[in-house]
């Protein structure tokens, strides 16, 4: 049997306010993780991975370093026909920029022309996580339906942040409500709710007909878990795919089904801290199914006048000279100096350390310098003081090339 032909479109819009300062001059999509990636790299490996290599990136905000990443990183066979494409905001139907994540496929309608598919395939860009995406499209043509979500558990006091779904044993969604103040809880577990990943697979005829009528409805949001997926439940043409189903080959038990929204600055923190235990509950070594990017050509991490690192992720071109780290994940060109201690930290590309520092519990964004003697995530009044932000839990985040003050 033929294969079905496919276009995947990532969205990649997203501003990422609760990410600031992060997101102060880049799309949430391209935030630096796990020291050599950026966010965008899960949801493009995982469908590289799975085979769909037509691949259309939505972009709009601040969109400068993402369009670099991805034509950089993620430059396919040309002879295949293979291609994973930026697409800036075009305004191609009047003069706004996209409304919604529905509105940004609504006007990217020609891709869809053009490509001619069976099936769309539409997956944010903003999560960590690994699944082949194959099986979830076995799953959809095996419902009869136009379209599915895929869908895991959370925890329901985290839940409002979700568009939650209530479906039957037969998978048909019953009922979904994106971000609901009280999220419903499972009559299994009241304490979970079935959460929708954004993730999304459409049949291509019924999909461009929603996209029309929502494009042309004046009292839309034009958002695809706001509008879209609710019209397709209403008349009971939407299949849940539990994600629990979904098997990747060389998970662990403990990293099956792991997925992560980062969308807060404590969500992305600990999601760091998820890679670096001995057994981690994000494997970033799984071989059979890599996660991928661009690496810069930098030497081998250095460890000098005993510089340790213990329980960390330190990546190339990093030196450690004389500074103990702990379960911290640093990226590409770091330096740590003489007698600093870096604990719980992330620290992005080429942010230097300098001697007798104390970082505790700290987010350090590229480039920047911290002088001898300071310490960040020691007293919060302080870091506040100095312009860093604290997050909920504690967390201080320092932005893009600054000079921290010396003491
Ligand atoms: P959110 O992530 O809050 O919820 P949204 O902000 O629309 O929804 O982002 C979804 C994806 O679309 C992200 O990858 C984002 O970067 C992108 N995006 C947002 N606006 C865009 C635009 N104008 N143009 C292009 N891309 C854009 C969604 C669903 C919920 C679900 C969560 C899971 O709406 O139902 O539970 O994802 O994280």
């Amino acid at each position: 049997m033929a294969q079905p032909k496919v276009l995947s479109i990532v969205l990649a819009g997203g501003e990422g306010k609760r990410l600031m300062p992060l997101t102060a001059d880049r799309a949430k999509p391209a935030v630096p993780f796990g020291g050599t990636y950026r966010l965008i790299d899960f949801a493009l490996s995982n469908m590289v991975n799975s085979g769909f290599t037509k691949v259309a990136v939505l972009t709009q905000y601040k969109s400068h370093s993402l369009d670099r990443h991805i034509t950089l990183a993620w430059r396919l066979s040309s002879m295949l026909n293979d291609h994973i494409t930026p697409v800036p905001a075009q305004q191609r139907r009047g003069p706004h920029w996209y409304q919604g994540s529905a509105d940004a496929i609504y006007q990217s309608m020609n891709l869809i022309n053009d490509e001619d598919p069976d099936y769309v395939i539409v997956f944010g860009a903003d999560n960590i996580y690994r699944m082949d995406v194959a099986q979830m499209l076995d799953a959809h043509i095996d419902s009869g339906l136009p379209a599915s979500v895929a869908a895991i558990r959370v925890p329901r006091s985290e839940a409002s942040a979700f568009g939650i779904i209530d479906a039957g044993k037969d998978r048909v969604i019953d009922r979904f409500l994106e971000k609901p103040k009280d999220p419903p809880g499972l009559p299994d577990a009241p304490d979970m709710s079935f959460a929708s990943m954004g993730n999304y697979i459409f049949s291509r005829k019924e999909f461009v007909e929603r996209l029309n009528a929502d494009g042309q409805a004046k009292d839309s949001k034009h958002d695809m878990g706001g509008d879209i997926i609710p019209s397709f439940v209403d008349s009971h043409d939407c299949s849940v795919y539990d994600f629990t189903s979904n098997d990747v080959p060389g998970s662990t038990e403990l990293d099956r089904n792991y997925w992560r929204d980062v969308g807060t600055i404590d969500a992305f923190f600990d999601a760091h801290m998820d890679l670096i235990s001995v057994v981690p509950e994000f494997n970033l070594y799984n071989t059979q199914w890599p996660i991928l990017t661009r690496q810069t050509q930098l030497p081998g991490a250095k460890f000098t006048l005993h510089g340790t690192a213990e329980s960390s992720i330190v990546t190339n071109g990093c030196i450690i000279s004389g500074g103990d780290v702990d379960h911290s994940v640093l990226s590409p060109g770091v330096r740590i100096e003489n007698h600093s201690v870096v604990d719980g930290c992330v620290v992005m590309n080429n942010s230097r350390v300098g001697q007798n520092c104390t970082l505790h519990n700290v987010i350090l964004d590229k480039n920047v310098v911290v002088p001898d003697g300071v310490q960040i995530g020691v007293d919060h009044e302080a870091d506040e003081a100095r312009g860093f932000t604290v997050s909920d839990n504690g967390i201080t985040v320092v932005p893009k090339n600054v000079e921290v003050t010396p003491v």
